[in-house]
């Protein structure tokens, strides 16, 4: 079995409306048939994968076929081993959102929203789902006055609020995790980047059951630096989940496979999610939220999900590489990395003792950081050369 081959322990994740998408976009209809999600479920456990997941919609589009779609699931994952890990609600699609779900200035459409929110809770916790994500999609504007910023956090923090209270009433073992985007479909969301959402968690009446699910492409669409968002993420024990995929800088959402667009910001990001900036490894699903290619068949959509996973693995494998080089731990000393874990103020000092010292500014200003060496070797690590 070849080291790029994917195995359950891997973790992977596939979203259903992932390979499910059919083409549709702005500017024309569907491309590729309808695949059935279950039949999908299927596929994905054949390519390696360990779990997939849903929007309500994805799965269950209409209350008569509910019953025995779901029951068609459940034997896909009974007979495949897959785990459904994660549910998330669809408040973005149905033109009922057109203006928001749960901060909609109409209240009707707010409680609309926030019902159909509770009935999918119901169904993740019987699938046995350990996240439910939350992206407010709508939840947004395109003008000024028309929506009053303030009063929409107050409704998203109540919906939120509401939602654990009924988790925690429930008895029920699921964490919530908010999912960034700064904006598409709406000109500009609530929420639009990793420490908007982290501010966002600390308002809340139980911060301890939300975190985050940031994805590679939005925090990318407003040209940040997704390795450090999760970082953070991860500094405030708030990285619950994570959607992986691929994005060439800031333009529309393009949803590539994992590893296409940014390479370097994915080496990055697998680096971070190791634990190799000596944070602790994350150690949850690895969750592709992706859009197979408008211009691909059906092979196509198989050949980008299984490119998702094996991308992953070959970071993983060069990531792994460049910790374990020799050379590369003398960079890093060279570069004092490991320096900037210690305190700036000693443990028996005062402030006085450090306004007392001396410093020679001239040989501070001219001290060689040695950085490009140690990035060149990640460079050298990344393209395969060492
Ligand atoms: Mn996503």
């Amino acid at each position: 079995m070849s080291t790029y081959t994917p195995r359950p322990e891997d973790k992977f994740s596939f979203g259903l409306w992932t390979v499910g998408w059919e083409g549709v976009d702005v500017f024309g209809p569907a491309s590729r048939p309808a695949l059935d999600p279950v039949e999908s479920t299927y596929k994905l456990a054949e390519l390696g994968a360990a779990a997939v997941t849903f929007h309500d919609d994805d799965l269950l589009p209409d209350d008569d076929t509910r019953e025995a779609t779901l029951e068609r699931f459940q034997k896909a994952l009974a007979d495949t081993g897959m785990r459904c890990e994660m549910v998330t609600t669809n408040l973005f699609s149905d033109p009922i959102f057109k203006e928001g779900g749960l901060t909609a200035n109409d209240r009707r459409v707010r409680r609309y929203a926030t019902a159909k929110v509770l009935r999918n809770i119901d169904l993740a916790a019987s699938l046995g789902a350990e996240t439910f994500v939350m992206w407010g999609g709508r939840e947004g504007a395109e003008h000024g006055a028309s929506k009053n910023v303030q009063a929409a956090l107050d409704r998203l923090a109540e919906g939120i609020n509401l939602a654990c209270a009924y988790v925690r009433d429930q008895g029920y073992d699921l964490r919530f995790a908010l999912e960034p985007k700064p904006n598409e479909p709406r000109g500009d969301i609530l929420l639009p980047t990793v420490g908007h959402a982290l501010a966002l968690i600390s308002e809340l009446e139980h911060p301890e059951m939300v975190g985050l699910n940031p994805e590679v492409g939005h925090e990318e669409m407003a040209g940040l630096n997704f390795a450090h968002g999760i970082a953070q993420a991860m500094w405030h024990g708030k990285l619950f989940h994570v959607d992986l995929n691929g994005q060439h800088g800031p333009r529309f959402d393009q949803d590539l496979r994992f590893g296409a667009g940014n390479l370097r910001g994915a080496f990055w990001t697998v680096d971070t999610l190791l634990g190799s900036g000596a944070n602790e490894p994350y150690s949850g699903y690895l969750h592709f939220d992706y859009k197979p290619p408008r211009a691909e068949a059906v092979d196509g959509v198989w050949e980008s999900a299984a490119g998702c996973m094996r991308n992953y693995l070959i970071l993983r494998e060069r990531v792994q590489a460049f910790r374990a080089d020799p050379e590369v731990q003398a960079a890093l000393d060279a570069a004092k990395v490991g320096e900037l874990d210690e305190p700036t103020l000693g443990a028996e000092e005062s402030v006085a003792d450090l306004r007392a010292e001396s410093h020679d500014r001239t040989a501070l200003a001219e001290r060689s950081v040695a950085m490009e060496a140690l990035d060149q070797l990640a460079m050298d690590h990344l393209l395969g050369v060492r």
